[in-house]
């Protein structure tokens, strides 16, 4: 079993001190990402081994208590068998959008793992660089994001309900495949010794509740079912649904800024939560003030079954002073 820090809270366990992590904390705000990263194709980069672990582990110099692996939620659509174009302020759109259900009937279930081989050589390097000094998080998406972007809606969740509303049958296969794909995948990467998993269901927040409860929740809960044997956290940014996100399975849920950190403790006490720092101040406020909202956060968090993160992701236009304020702030504690 794993000793850290990190794992140990969100098993629930007396830690000595808050774990912190921050979604996309591997990305453009970091100049020395930028560095790396270069001009190179994004899927191109990140399926080069040695330079995807090389920016995973770039948030240790700030203190932080998890890498999380640089890859894409797409990249699992990848090895199904659609193809991704990243687009400058748009994210992936993929070459040829699901339009059928013969189109969806041809994505790979279960991928041959070499189909992913080099998110697994990426963890091997990050693993052998890391010797044990932090815990290594993987992730993926649940099938409501995922089927958006291979679809090629994306975040805008009134498209992709007009395309459920059009194409239901093919929706569900699209569904099934990708939750039958991402069981394996993840399963496939903790037996290679992730010591975490996240699933991001990013954009499900902004469905109707029976809507999430069909697209989103149900398909949540099969995989955090099969994905046991590894601590989980489930991200779904600033989901309205709080009871359905505590009742998937995940160990640890993720907070948006809506919600009440300490309201939840007191309502879930046998869960494990997540955030929930408003990325928008680390975008907007001085270091001070960055600060300051983390110690109210921690305090809220009571030490225990609390990881310190984010709302969101950090925003690329994030000053580096501000990175470190926050993860400063945490190990102050
Ligand atoms: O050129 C670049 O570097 C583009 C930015 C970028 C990065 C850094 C993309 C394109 N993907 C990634 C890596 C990535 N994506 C990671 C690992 C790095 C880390 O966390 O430090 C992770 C966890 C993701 C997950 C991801 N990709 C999500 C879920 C998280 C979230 O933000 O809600 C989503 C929705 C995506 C799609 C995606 N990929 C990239 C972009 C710009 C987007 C969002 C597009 C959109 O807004 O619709």
């Amino acid at each position: 079993m794993s000793e850290h820090l990190l794992v140990r809270a969100c098993r629930g366990e007396i830690v000595e001190r808050t774990p912190v992590w921050a979604m996309r904390q591997a990305g453009r705000w970091d100049p020395d990402f930028m560095k790396l990263r270069g001009g190179m194709d994004f899927y191109e980069f990140s399926a080069t081994p040695e330079l995807a672990a090389q920016v995973s582990l770039l948030p240790r110099r700030f203190g932080v208590d998890g890498v999380i692996l640089f890859y894409d939620i797409t990249t699992l659509a990848i090895a199904m068998g659609m193809e991704f174009t990243l687009e400058p302020n748009r994210g992936p759109v993929p070459d040829r959008p699901i339009r059928s259900l013969a189109d969806a009937d041809k994505l790979v279930a279960r991928p041959p793992v070499d189909r992913y081989g080099h998110v697994i050589e990426m963890l091997k390097i990050v693993q052998r660089e890391l010797a044990g000094s932090l815990p290594v998080l993987v992730f993926a998406s649940a099938p409501f994001t995922l089927a958006s972007y291979c679809i090629g809606t994306g975040k805008n969740v009134t498209r992709t309900l007009a395309f459920v509303q059009e194409q239901l049958k093919t929706w569900e296969l699209l569904s099934d495949r990708i939750t039958e794909a991402t069981i394996e995948f993840l399963g496939t990467l903790c037996r290679e010794g992730a010591d975490v998993y996240q699933l991001f269901d990013s954009w499900a927040g902004d469905l109707p509740r029976p809507e999430y409860e069909s697209w989103s929740h149900r398909y949540q809960r099969q995989i955090l079912a099969q994905c046991k044997s590894t601590p989980s956290i489930l991200f779904v940014r600033e989901c309205p649904y709080l009871d359905l996100m505590a009742e998937a399975g995940a160990d640890v849920v993720s907070l948006g800024v809506r919600h009440d950190l300490a309201n939840a403790r007191a309502r879930f006490p046998a869960l494990s939560f997540q955030g929930n720092v408003d990325h928008e101040l680390l975008i907007i406020g001085t270091p001070d003030e960055v600060r300051q909202a983390t110690k109210t956060c921690l305090g809220q968090g009571g030490g225990r079954r609390h990881v310190l993160n984010l709302n969101h992701g950090v925003d690329r236009q994030t000053p580096v002073e501000n990175f470190a304020a926050f993860v400063n702030a945490a190990r102050a504690e």
